[in-house]
């Protein structure tokens, strides 16, 4: 048993979620009138309703009492105090200080971090204006028309679901190009389409030695200075985003162009930091602000909320009575508005590479389960899609319904039918279609005797199928930010229930070492056998490929 499996409170709680799993949810709305207004919770320009999960008082208890049992609230105050909780790479976690406000005191070994925070989002705001206003020059005196980022995973994610989710506040007079991955397809298709007089890019990696952003970064300088016929040109057309100055130097990228953050800042939680340099750039300084302001009032409600009445907290917990109390592996991100399409994606990193983890900050084997598989697409399109599975199939898959209420640029006559599906399917979800009204259903269309019973049992939908509903007010940049904050905070909530480190990521390792090797080998000649029998064959045939 492990310190968390030993627990009365973990004991209890899976008791708990024992009892209810059979939980007849139909029956509990009609039982209490209140359960809707009990089970929901609005704060940070968002409601939550968590009524239509397989829970009640006692079940929720269960929870709360679980969360402090595990020192949920002491991890929290080491969290937002800048202690190192990141034990393995002996960091501390402080995306949060990355949003503090310009008179916060947040220390990091006794020193403030947050006048230097502020120092780099004045000049990114400053350079920002520059290129929104057209000041800012290319090499041959032209504005800049098209922004490329060049990153990878949390380098790429998060400023890629910003843009996109923000659209409605994108500058008009910038295009947003993302290029993450090696393969040169990608970087070949966004370049084709672009003057590199007018393009700027930004190299955005923490460490500055990620093999597919500094191949692609190359790649675009090479583009460029071809095209510009000088060197000189990279000034005017490349930025850098990193810790790392002197690789960002040695790549001959000037100083003066980097803009810089800090080991405290974990790649999946660093949009808030310089990596959000191409939302800043797209939705304007004060927009990006107001990105922050809506991410530090999330920040404070976690912070101050109590338990019971916290966001992140009842969010996380959810999550864990599912996946632990009743066996759900996977856990669905249903957006509704087409800008949140990122959204999945970005969660799915935020979630997996945080709490993808087997083994505790013990270093014990955890002896329970821990992340799931996050996924998702716009849930419209998934009714069209899986949905079949999530009605019928043998999974259970909790799913977060996210909706914005305010969409400016969609029509009432679409927002309206997109809006009645989002609820039918929480509904449907929830209440299912017993035998009784199959029969009734299948007999008011003149259906009868076999043919009736046949098809009986194919038409019934259990129900009782959890799901949260996410209602934002509109999605601007102060509900995104809360939006992204309160996700961040649940897989904290999560991470220190089941005791392990929610931020390193050596599971990423492995194969990028292996990789190094077989990139060595498919570009020699020698017979490969230093791998297992399927791998040296694979090489051997893939090297034919490339050779010929
Ligand atoms: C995120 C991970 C990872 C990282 C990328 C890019 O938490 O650490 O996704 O962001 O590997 O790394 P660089 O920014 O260093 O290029």
């Amino acid at each position: 048993m492990t310190a968390l499996t030993a627990l009365p409170a973990w004991q209890d709680m899976l008791a708990q979620a024992g009892r209810l799993k059979s939980i007849d949810l139909r029956a509990a709305f009609a039982a209490d009138p209140a359960r809707a207004e009990r089970y929901s919770l609005a704060a940070c320009g968002m409601l939550l309703d968590y009524s239509k999960n397989r829970i009640d008082d006692a079940g929720l208890a269960s929870l709360f009492a679980l969360a402090r049992a595990t020192g949920v609230e002491a991890r929290r105050a080491a969290l937002l105090g800048g202690e190192k909780i990141n034990a393995t790479e002996g960091r501390a976690v402080l995306h949060t200080a990355l949003r503090a406000e310009r008179s916060a005191v947040v220390e990091v070994d006794g020193e403030n971090v947050v006048p230097e925070v502020h120092a780099v989002l004045d000049r990114m705001a400053a350079f920002a204006d520059g290129v929104r206003s057209g000041g800012w020059k290319g090499h041959d005196g032209r504005a800049i028309t098209d922004v490329v980022n060049i990153g990878i995973g949390g380098s790429d994610l998060g400023p890629f679901m910003a843009c996109e989710a923000l659209r409605d506040y994108g500058a008009s007079n910038l295009r947003m190009h993302f290029v993450s991955t090696v393969d040169g397809w990608q970087l070949a298709s966004v370049l084709e389409r672009l003057d590199p007089a007018t393009t700027l890019f930004i190299v955005a990696s923490k460490t500055f030695t990620t093999q597919e952003t500094l191949t692609n970064a190359r790649a675009a300088r090479a583009w460029l200075v071809a095209a510009a016929g000088s060197e000189a040109a990279v000034a005017r057309h490349f930025v850098a985003v990193s810790t790392n100055a002197e690789a960002v130097s040695a790549f001959g990228i000037d100083l003066a162009n980097m803009f810089g953050f800090w080991n405290w800042v974990g790649g999946r939680y660093s949009l808030w930091s310089a990596i959000g340099l191409p939302i800043l750039l797209y939705i304007g300084p004060d927009h990006f602000r107001a990105l922050q302001a809506g991410a530090r009032a999330m920040d404070r409600h976690f912070a101050e909320a109590p338990l019971e009445r916290n966001l992140p907290v009842i969010l996380a917990l959810l999550g864990i009575w599912y996946i632990n109390g009743m066996g759900a592996a996977t856990q669905l991100i249903s957006p509704y508005n087409q800008p949140l399409h990122r959204l999945p994606a970005y969660l799915q990193q935020l979630d997996m590479e945080s709490n993808g983890k087997s083994v505790r900050l013990d270093g014990a084997r955890c002896d329970y389960h821990t992340g799931p598989v996050i996924w998702g697409e716009p849930g419209i399109n998934g009714q069209h899609a899986y949905y079949q599975l999530l009605h019928q199939g043998t999974e259970l898959v909790p799913i977060d319904f996210i909706a914005a209420l305010g969409n400016p640029r969609s029509p009432a006559e679409h927002h309206t039918i997109l809006l009645a599906n989002f609820l039918a399917q929480t509904e449907a979800l929830m209440r299912g279609k017993n035998e009784a009204e199959v029969r009734a259903e299948l007999a008011g269309q003149g259906i009868k005797g076999e043919a009736l019973e046949a098809l009986v049992p194919h038409k019934v939908f259990d129900g009782n199928r959890p799901t949260n509903t996410l209602l934002l007010d509109a999605l601007d940049p102060a509900t995104l930010g809360s939006l992204i904050a309160l996700y961040e905070h649940k897989v904290f909530v999560q991470g220190a229930v089941w005791g392990v480190n929610s931020y390193d990521q050596w599971g990423v390792e492995l194969g990028k070492q292996l990789a190094r090797t077989i990139e060595a080998e498919l570009r020699g000649d020698a017979p490969v056998t230093r791998h297992d029998a399927s791998t040296n064959r694979l090489i051997e045939y893939a090297r034919k490929a490339l050779k010929r």
